[in-house]
């Protein structure tokens, strides 16, 4: 069984097998958690982003699904980036976000990885209102077929992490 584990803090001051990254289908960086991934990690994870533009991702990584990199100097073996989608207050866009929790852990379990680090995908630039996002980041997790151990949510601040205590119950 998987276990979930909250954490108020800096996701890039973890240590986790992987560390998830509220990424955009670029690959290319961004602010928020991306920017603070990219910064702390350094350029070998942007340099292994480009080479997924030119080979697999030339369109880039589509909203819902992850893919993994190096996590250069981040206290973790890979970075697995996944892209949240936009909040939408007219379209019912939650399927995708519980996307990005699934494809996260798939990719987990093909790289062997037994702890995970995720932030509150897409509750950021992306819009998405802390207790919805965190009802379906929970239900997610707890619903996914993983051989993960332990799922880390990584909460920047203190109303976050209240928010997603209430939610695990
Ligand atoms: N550690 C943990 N949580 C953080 C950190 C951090 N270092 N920094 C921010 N958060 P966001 P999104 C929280 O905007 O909404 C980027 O530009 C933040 O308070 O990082 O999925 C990408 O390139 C919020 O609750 O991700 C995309 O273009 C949550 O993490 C776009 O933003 C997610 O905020 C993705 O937007």
């Amino acid at each position: 069984m998987t276990g979930i584990l909250l954490v108020q803090g800096d996701i890039t001051r973890q240590r986790a097998d992987a560390i998830v990254n509220a990424a955009n289908s670029s690959l290319l960086g961004g602010g928020g958690v991306d920017g603070a991934i990219h910064r702390r990690g350094g350029p070998a994870i942007l340099a292994e982003c480009r080479a997924l533009r030119a080979s697999r991702y030339g369109r880039g990584l589509p909203t819902g699904q992850a893919v993994a990199t190096t996590a250069g100097r981040l206290g973790a073996q890979w970075v697995i980036h996944t892209v949240g989608p936009v909040f939408s207050a007219d379209e019912d866009r939650s399927p995708l976000l519980a996307s990005c929790y699934r494809a996260s852990l798939r990719v987990a379990d093909e790289l062997g990885a037994r702890t995970v680090a995720f932030p509150a995908i897409s509750t950021g630039v992306y819009g998405w209102p802390m207790a919805d996002a965190a009802r379906i980041a929970v239900a997610a997790v707890r619903s996914a077929d993983t051989a993960v151990e332990e799922v880390r949510f990584v909460l920047l601040d203190a109303p976050a992490y209240e928010v997603f205590a209430r939610q695990i119950g």
